[in-house]
């Protein structure tokens, strides 16, 4: 204590006595809706994107998705009107897409998950895995061919790396493309793809197989229209138990011809599907954080109106308020966190791991508060018109895919210690 007394006095810095004045202004109102006010750090343009995006969502997406959710059904027309408002490929410079900032697409996103993470796995992988895809590794006549369909949602994408034996090594995979033995310039491609987005009415199939002659992995656009019968099949997979407002199935391909001018021209291996994947990841750290958001505000709702207790709103209790504020909070650090990817992102200072922290941490946070937060509802929970039960079953699945939670760990513990944990 002497010792410290005996110290010279540090003298402040004069900017700190700048900030010291200003922090003696009244506080701010406190905005549960958006605590951090992190929509401050959004540009006018990205904040009309946003409405514009949310308007759609409110209106045309919300009140069909209980319809959509109990016959486990997926709309086509889904993609065409997200089109028309320019919602897909949003980042996409050209060719008929909007050009936006990263942090506008994660805005978009979330909108869309705010409805349902099924809707938005439908626009994900249409606009991040295929057309960013095609963008980032298809030759100019690839992009011009499929690009601007896409962009309309006229033409329909889904992405094939997922095997039955190979979910979280995809680098083990076993669909393989041989040289065809008698039509010089194509190859026949053979393999099975499960659990794949959208791809019973895919019209292109970004399909992931090995080159029988080199062994490395190639992308192949396949297109639907020009497989012989019999060579090419994409069952759904029906009955899931969670993303039903979206369409899921498999690519079986038995000798499938694909031209060699279908396959990306130069990139070899998984940093192909994994490129495709960083974005996706990047959207669905922002899209679990309004599907978390809307289970927040429904939760709240109903907290203010449901009485027990000498007639008291459930929100007086202690208990309650402590689900709300881990909510919140975790919704707030979510959003901000995933607002910082976005920028470094266009900034092109990302690491893929700070995609792997935000994807896993963000997915976490929001099936864990998603399935407090239905507790509040008490019995009601279980009737789908409060909604939070169907947002609790989506989020397990967005926790799953694109990389399941643990294996984002592994990605992040190689990078803290140097030493790869899955190999
Ligand atoms: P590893 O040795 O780590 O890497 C192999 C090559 O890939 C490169 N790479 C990346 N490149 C760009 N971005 C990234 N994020 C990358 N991660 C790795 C790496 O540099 C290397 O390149 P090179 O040139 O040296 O060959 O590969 P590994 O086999 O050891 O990988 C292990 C692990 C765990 C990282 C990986 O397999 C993994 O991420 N597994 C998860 C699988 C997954 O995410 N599947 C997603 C399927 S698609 C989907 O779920 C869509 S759902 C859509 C919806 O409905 O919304
Ligand atoms: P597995 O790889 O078998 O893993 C099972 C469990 O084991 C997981 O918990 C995993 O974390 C754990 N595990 C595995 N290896 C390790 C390890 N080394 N250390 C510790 N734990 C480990 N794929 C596509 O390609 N395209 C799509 O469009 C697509 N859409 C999908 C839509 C839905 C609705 C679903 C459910 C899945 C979709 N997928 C898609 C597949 C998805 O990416 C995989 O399900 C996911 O990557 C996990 O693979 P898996 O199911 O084979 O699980």
């Amino acid at each position: 204590m002497l010792k410290a007394l005996s110290r010279p006095r540090l003298r402040p810095h004069p900017r700190s006595l700048i900030v010291a004045k200003r922090s003696v202004h009244a506080p701010v109102p406190f905005k549960w809706e958006d605590p951090l006010d992190i929509a401050s750090l959004f540009t006018e343009d990205e904040v009309a994107i946003q409405e514009t995006a949310k308007s759609y969502c409110q209106d045309r997406l919300l009140p069909r998705v209980l319809d959509a959710y109990r016959s486990e059904h997926y709309d086509r027309n889904i993609l065409k009107e997200m089109g028309e408002v320019g919602l897909l490929g949003a980042t996409i410079k050209g060719h008929g897409c909007a050009g936006t900032s990263s942090v506008a697409s994660g805005l978009i996103t979330r909108e869309v998950e705010r409805v349902d993470s099924g809707y938005r796995s439908g626009m994900s992988v249409q606009s991040s895995l295929v057309m960013g895809g095609i963008d980032e590794f298809g030759t100019e006549e690839q992009k011009e061919r499929y690009l601007p369909e896409m962009a309309k949602g006229n033409l329909v994408g889904c992405f094939g790396l997922t095997e039955p034996n190979h979910g979280s090594d995809p680098g083990s995979m076993e669909s393989v493309a041989k040289s065809h033995p008698t039509k010089k310039g194509y190859y026949l491609l053979s393999g099975s793809k499960t659990w794949i987005t959208n791809s019973p009415i895919a019209d292109v199939m970004l399909v992931w197989a090995k080159v029988q002659d080199t062994g490395k992995i190639r992308g192949f656009l396949v297109d639907r229209k020009s497989c012989p019968p019999g060579t090419l099949e994409t069952p759904p997979l029906k009955n899931k138990n969670g993303l039903r407002a979206s369409l899921t199935g498999m690519i079986l391909m038995d000798d499938c011809p694909v031209p060699k001018e279908n396959m990306f021209p130069t990139v070899e291996g998984l940093k192909g599907p994994f490129s495709c994947l960083n974005s996706a990841r990047y959207g669905i750290a922002w899209g679990v954080m309004g599907a978390l958001e809307d289970c927040i505000g429904r939760a709240r709702t109903y907290a203010l109106e449901r009485r027990q207790f000498k007639n008291n709103p459930i929100a007086k209790y202690q208990l309650v308020q402590k689900k709300l504020s881990d909510a919140v909070t975790d919704a707030s650090y979510g959003v901000l966190a995933a607002a910082q990817v976005g920028r470094l992102k266009d900034q092109g200072r990302l690491a893929p791991e700070m995609i792997s922290m935000t994807k896993r941490h963000n997915c976490d946070k929001a099936l864990v508060n998603a399935r407090v937060l239905q507790e509040v509802f008490g019995g009601n929970a279980v009737s789908d018109e409060y909604h939070i039960g169907r947002h609790v079953a989506n989020l397990f699945v967005t926790q799953t895919y694109e990389g399941q939670s643990d294996i984002h760990s592994l990605i992040l513990g190689r990078a803290i210690t140097g030493i790869q944990a899955f190999a």
